[in-house]
């Protein structure tokens, strides 16, 4: 069979198990679920989609022939991808997009954002409509090998429960024969079914596609608790009218490393991504900010000039890069720590989450990438 074939049957077969259950593999805990989750997403309606891989397009030629970066990503998950009050999509995810789009583009404008459902995730990589996703997603083994390559740790996250505070549920012990609003096409809804089955626990879910139904279910008292990722929980509690009144309660249950994706087939593509955000990391390690990127240039140290294109050659003649590109992409959003205080920071722009094992890993977190040389 050729690879075209072999793609497309694997397309189709991944587009039957996202009708099925909404989200390829993470259909674990469909005994549980409803079937809210079985409506098409508009990005599989392409019978035939051209892929990438086979056509031989290197996405970088299509992004510039397009002048623009299409990004699939969200635009209300307050603090990672949302609108603000001018309808502009912002965001910890979002700032990705434009960082990626300053460096191949020179405009960090330049970016087109898709929004989508947790459903729509994998077949628009596997179709590579998008050029980028960067919303909240889950690096698993299964989605590598189906969906598209994971670049690199963007958020390292783990599951949790939220509960109200009156509940009188104040930890797992208290959760047998509980009632779960969870979204479904997620390693949430997985990783929920695998929690209580491993523990000889009863729970019914209450199951939707979309993360807004699922929190109005939960506040509307129609379940006890509500799962998700511990980021996506503080978010949306921030987002209460009564923030006090729910708990988070300690402790994850799972791993959750949230991992922008590009379609498989494109190792160029995939290199030029991933360099992005090691530069946005190395900057943050190395002190170079969106307000000095101009003046460290001129820097001592030949790390930083070499970050920012002024000393040898970071790869970027191979990647058809220009060599100011990492310093685009630094001066249009920052360094990492920038874009994460920018929203999650004191006085940011969304809630306040500590770095915690997302500061970098001088300050004793988790956040480290490969020199940039
Ligand atoms: N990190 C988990 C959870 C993802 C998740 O819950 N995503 C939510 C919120 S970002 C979602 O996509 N909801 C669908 C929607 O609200 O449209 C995963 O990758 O499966």
């Amino acid at each position: 069979m050729s690879r075209k074939s072999y793609l497309f049957l694997a397309l189709l077969l991944v587009m039957s198990l996202a009708l099925a259950a909404c989200g390829g593999t993470d259909n674990a805990a469909n005994q549980n679920t409803a079937n809210e989750a079985n409506a098409v997403p508009e990005a599989m309606d392409d019978p035939e989609p051209e892929l990438i891989a086979e056509a031989g397009e290197s996405i970088l030629e299509r992004v510039k022939a397009n002048g623009t970066l299409v990004c699939g990503g969200r635009t209300s998950l307050l603090g990672f991808g949302y609108l603000d009050a001018d309808g502009n999509t912002i965001g910890f995810d979002i700032d990705l997009c434009h960082a990626v789009a300053a460096a191949v583009l020179g405009d960090a404008d330049a970016v087109e954002i898709v929004p989508l459902d947790a459903s729509d995730r994998g077949p628009v990589l596997q179709t590579a409509e998008v050029d980028l996703l960067s919303r909240n997603v889950t690096w698993t083994s299964s989605r590598d090998a189906q969906w598209g390559n994971f670049t690199t740790i963007m958020f390292y996250d783990g599951q949790g429960f939220m509960t109200r505070a009156d509940s009188g549920i104040t930890s797992s012990d208290d959760f047998d024969g509980a009632t779960v609003c969870v979204t479904t096409g997620t390693t949430t809804e997985q990783n929920l079914a695998d929690f209580f089955r491993q523990r000889g626990m009863e729970f019914e879910a209450v199951a939707f596609a979309e993360t807004a139904e699922v929190y109005s279910a939960y506040e509307d008292g129609r379940c006890d608790l509500t799962t998700s990722d511990l980021s996506q929980l503080a978010s949306v509690r921030a987002g209460f009218a009564a923030p006090d009144d729910h708990v988070i309660l300690e402790g994850a249950i799972s791993k959750e490393p949230l991992t922008p994706a590009v379609p498989h087939g494109d190792d160029a593509w995939f290199d030029t991504v991933k360099l992005v955000m090691f530069a946005l990391i190395n900057a943050e390690e190395l002190g170079v900010t969106s307000a000095n990127v101009e003046e460290m240039k001129s820097s001592e140290n030949i790390n930083v000039r070499r970050l920012l294109g002024e000393e040898g050659d970071w790869g970027y003649g191979d990647l058809g890069l220009s060599a100011d590109a990492l310093a685009n992409a630094i001066a249009a959003v920052g360094n990492y720590g920038e874009i994460y205080n920018r929203y999650f920071g004191e006085g940011g722009l969304a809630f306040e989450l500590p770095r915690a094992i997302n500061n970098l890993w001088t300050e004793g977190g988790l956040i480290y990438a490969p020199p940039v040389k």
